[in-house]
């Protein structure tokens, strides 16, 4: 199943997200595979109709401050979703897990405060091996999946936001 949708959305063309804006949170924790989940994201978003100046990168130190980041874009507002992207590799320590889960719940929580899509493309693996798979190997591009998750998002709340904003119009209709 995975395999499919990722690769509908390697090959694929749309002009689904035109007119739409996203911001990308990008963690520098593991640069390089961040960098290339934040590749596929981009490339993702241009393949489907979102022009490359509406989508705007921002960089954090590492997982942990993404969702304090995407909480401020949301407070900005200028964005129709917000796609989170890091990577959190398995130590010897418990750090793994506070680093993980709270990302994780952050960007929930910010998601859910704001009514506003944010995505969570951070990769959680226990090897370097694993993460590099999924950002842009044998196991796919983990930032264009969370793209995907966005864009198809951002269309269903603007179509459930008009609803929504028509039925407290006219609450008759
Ligand atoms: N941040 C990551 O994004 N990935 C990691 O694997 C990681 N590890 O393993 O420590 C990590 N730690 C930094 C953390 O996200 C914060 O930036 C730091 O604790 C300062 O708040």
């Amino acid at each position: 199943m995975n395999s499919g949708r990722r690769k509908q959305g390697e090959t694929g063309r749309s002009k689904a997200g035109r007119g739409m804006r996203f911001g990308i949170v990008v963690s520098r924790f593991h640069g390089g595979i961040t960098k290339r989940l934040q590749q596929g994201a981009e490339r993702y978003l241009v393949r489907h109709g979102v022009r490359r100046e509406d989508v705007q990168v921002y960089s954090c130190p590492g997982a942990f401050e993404l969702p304090q980041v995407a909480n401020l874009l949301c407070e900005v507002g200028e964005f129709d979703a917000i796609i989170c992207l890091g990577a959190v590799i398995r130590g010897e320590t418990p750090h793994f897990e506070y680093v993980s889960s709270e990302a994780a719940r952050g960007i929930q929580h910010v998601a859910i405060h704001h009514t506003r899509p944010v995505a969570f493309g951070v990769l959680t693996t226990d090897t370097l091996e694993q993460a590099n798979a999924r950002a842009g190997g044998s196991a796919g591009n983990k930032g264009l999946d969370a793209a995907q998750a966005a864009l198809e998002m951002a269309i269903l709340f603007r179509k459930l936001k008009r609803k929504i904003g028509r039925t407290s119009l006219h609450p008759e209709r």
